[in-house]
């Protein structure tokens, strides 16, 4: 990589550790984002380094290329509405952001000789296979609207390979958490679980809790996404990124409740999400073999980062 870096949606959760470990390693990064759902907190630790510049963009705008320099060597997209219940609410903004999106930035990449694209995908795309762990081979079955905007995502990254030659790789991310995850209805389980018990409201489970999911840590993933832009055998190839071990739901609630609560939040049950995925693990075999990852942080040690970062961040 001599070039810079340009990674969309750099102020969002995994966009900004990303970018972290990016600097790290010394890389220039071009960081774009709308601030629709970024936020320039979870740029704090960056936001003046050197090898960093912030361009304030959406990644649908026409004029995005002649506001980025012309030596981008890499891009990492991550910029898009990572939401299921936000596409089953909007299903036309979400095609606007994460289709529309990634063909404005492939379309740049070709006309700035890029050398590759890494695309955060989504386990979504699987739907609800019954076979466990997910292999990337699974047939896809688009069970909502983000799903169906992933999917597209991704058949574009591969007609770009086919037709412009530009190199890409497609990561599936499965259950991400740690600092900065954003709280609100539509964040991920472990964000909600930690903010209702240390405010001591009851945490609300959804179903029976037997539903499992296997969660992956933040910074875990900026490694693997990093790796995914380096590494050269990883060039055309689709690539899971799950945790290793299957939680159930309920077992997160009881551990978030012993660890952030003082006073011990009720755990109540509400009727199931419509259309939840039951069992959700992807195989890490091909992570491991390509790009040479395996996660590391143990979930309860994840978890004990993530419960600290919110009770200093929550006003
Ligand atoms: C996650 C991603 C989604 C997509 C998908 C791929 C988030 C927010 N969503 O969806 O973008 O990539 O993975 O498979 O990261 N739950 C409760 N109580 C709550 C909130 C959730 O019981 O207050 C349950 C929920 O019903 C589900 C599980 O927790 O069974 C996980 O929910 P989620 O929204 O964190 O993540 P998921 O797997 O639906």
């Amino acid at each position: 990589m001599d070039g810079k870096v340009l990674v969309t949606g750099c102020a969002g959760f995994i966009g900004s550790h990303l970018v972290e470990r990016l600097l790290e390693e010394d890389h220039h990064v071009i960081g774009i984002d709308n601030m629709r759902t970024g936020n320039h907190s979870n740029m704090v630790s960056f936001s003046s380094h050197p090898g960093f510049r912030f361009i304030e963009v959406d990644v649908c705008d026409p004029d995005l290329k002649s506001k980025l320099s012309s030596d981008i060597d890499l891009v990492f997209h991550l910029a898009a509405i990572s939401s299921v219940t936000a596409s089953i609410e909007d299903p036309i903004l979400v095609n606007r952001n994460n289709v529309t999106g990634i063909v404005n930035v492939l379309d740049i990449a070709r006309a700035l000789d890029v050398s590759r694209v890494v695309f955060s995908s989504s386990a979504a795309v699987y739907g609800n296979p019954e076979k466990m762990p997910i292999v990337e081979e699974t047939p896809l079955n688009p069970l909502s609207p983000y799903a169906a905007s992933k999917i597209a995502g991704e058949e574009y990254m591969k007609a770009f390979h086919e037709t412009y030659g530009i190199e890409t790789t497609i990561l599936r991310y499965f259950n991400v958490y740690g600092p900065r995850q954003a709280y609100s209805e539509y964040s991920g389980v472990i964000s909600i679980f930690i903010n209702h018990a240390i405010r001591g409201e009851p945490i609300t489970v959804e179903g029976d809790g037997k539903q499992t999911r296997s969660f992956v840590y933040v910074t875990d993933m900026a490694k693997a996404t990093v790796l995914a832009g380096k590494t050269p055998q990883a060039n055309g190839e689709v690539i899971n990124m799950s945790g290793l071990d299957l939680i159930r739901i309920l077992d997160v609630a009881n551990k978030i409740n012993q660890a952030a609560s003082s006073k011990g939040s009720k755990i109540i049950h509400v009727d199931p999400r419509i259309g939840d995925v039951r069992h959700s693990i992807g195989s890490m075999e091909k992570a491991q073999s390509v790009l040479g990852f395996t996660p590391e942080m143990p979930f309860e040690t994840g978890l004990e980062h993530t419960i600290n970062w919110y009770r200093s961040h929550m006003q």
